[in-house]
């Protein structure tokens, strides 16, 4: 680690607990000190001593389109010049929640807030109060940010550092969330045949990106659509991170399943903070102030933000956006399989739109168990060859990789021969 980003970190540590203002990025999954970043370009990073990286975190997601895209600066630059925030309503907030309802049908009714977070603990307390019911199922290394209600064996950062729930969930709250295997079918049926009518909602990212990319199995996500509509349940597809990146629809068109409830994030806010619960109007109209279920938010559609999602929502839907990145996050994904072939290295790695997963493992995994059979050690020594080979991946060994519209052929070149060095030095 450079100086000046060292200096940074000890400085970061005085005033902030581990330097940071959000757990995974303080690099303790993978070792070491994070560079601290001070621009980005395009697919590109550059940190505080000036060393550029090609990014394939692209800030967790937002960055579809490629970082300080000139049409996204330019909006964001127009909307902050007229105003940064009213507190009252703007047509441009009308603007997204008509953009968001047309390219995701199954959302009938939307309402804006700040964060993943807030999007999905709103869609939860939506569930409890539209059925009059308590549990909640959730799935052990999915990640639903961190309301109390979902960090339970959470995926992501709790995961990351090897402590499943976290401190200060009191166990009352736990006890009622349900934490069953992804992809087991048969743990859902028991467990809806047991409890079904117990059971307010369902939440599940349809696409896991919190345990490492994780597919659903044939039939999974079909299952839990089926047995949410026979005992009365709703159906969350928490698609903050999937939401545009696996597909303009997201993962449910993608996969054909029609959710009762979608949250979003991420992508709609274009790198500015933009979170987001939508549905079926008969449960969206529980909300205050239509309905009993409260939820609020000072910024919560803030014109600045919302600027930034709807240009990058325009870039997005772009003809030919979606094909060109996923033809490029493909391309990444066999180059790197056939680099660690040359290098004789145990690895595997797949993709579905523009999101990624690399496993030291023989096979993508399907399952948390099958995650946690992954090399996470060797993970570690490949993430730091491959940034002191200027290539910025994911902190952690369980997490998604992203590529932007941004990343070309010379981007995916540079990548590949740092992962031809860095796969024999893992
Ligand atoms: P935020 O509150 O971080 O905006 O969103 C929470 C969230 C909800 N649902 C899914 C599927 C998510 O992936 C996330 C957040 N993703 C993590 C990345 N693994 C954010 C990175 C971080 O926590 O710093």
């Amino acid at each position: 680690m450079s100086q000046r980003n060292q200096d940074l970190f000890e400085r970061a540590q005085l005033r902030i607990p581990a330097g940071v203002n959000s757990p995974v990025r303080a690099f303790r999954a993978v070792g070491g000190a994070p560079p601290f970043m001070e621009r980005a370009s395009g697919a590109h990073v550059w940190d505080a001593e000036g060393r550029r990286y090609i990014d394939y975190l692209g800030s967790w997601g937002p960055m579809v389109a490629g970082h300080t895209h000139p049409a996204v600066v330019e909006a964001v630059q127009a909307a902050a010049a007229k105003a940064l925030s009213f507190g009252a309503p703007t047509e441009t907030e009308i603007e997204l929640a008509e953009a968001i309802c047309r390219l995701v049908p199954s959302i009938e009714r939307v309402r804006l807030g700040s964060s993943g977070t807030e999007a999905t603990m709103t869609a939860i307390r939506l569930a409890r109060g539209f059925t009059g019911r308590s549990l909640i199922v959730k799935f052990e290394g999915c990640y639903h940010g961190h309301a109390d209600s979902l960090l339970v064996k959470a995926g992501s950062g709790a995961l990351t550092f090897g402590n499943p729930s976290s401190a200060g969930v009191p166990p009352e709250t736990a006890a009622h969330t349900l934490v069953l295997d992804f992809n087991d079918l048969a743990q859902v049926e028991k467990t809806f045949a047991a409890r079904g009518a117990e059971i307010a909602g369902v939440i599940v990212e349809p696409v896991a990106g919190n345990m490492n990319l994780v597919l659903p199995k044939p039939g999974f996500l079909e299952a839990l659509r089926a047995q949410c509509s026979t005992h009365g349940a709703v159906l969350i597809l928490d698609e903050v991170m999937t939401g545009f990146r696996v597909a303009l629809g997201g993962a449910q068109a993608r996969l054909g399943i029609r959710p009762d409830l979608t949250t979003l994030g991420k992508v709609i806010g274009g790198g500015l903070p933009v979170g987001a619960v939508g549905g079926r109007r008969d449960i969206m109209e529980k909300i205050a102030p239509l309905g009993p279920v409260y939820q609020a938010g000072t910024l919560s559609g803030n014109p600045v933000a919302v600027a930034a999602g709807l240009a990058t929502l325009k870039l997005v839907e772009a003809p030919g956006f979606q094909d060109r990145i996923e033809s490029t996050t493909r391309s990444l994904i066999q180059g790197l399989v056939a680099e660690a072939r040359k290098a004789n290295v145990t690895f595997s790695a797949q993709s579905i739109g523009s999101m990624f997963g690399v496993y030291f493992r023989a096979t993508p995994p399907t399952s948390f168990a099958e995650v946690m059979e992954c090399d996470k050690d060797r993970f570690n020594r490949f993430f730091h060859a491959m940034l002191e080979r200027g290539v910025y991946l994911a902190p952690s060994a369980y997490e998604a990789g992203f590529v932007s519209a941004a990343h070309g052929a010379a981007e995916i070149e540079d990548t590949l021969k740092a992962a031809a060095e860095a796969f024999r030095l893992a």
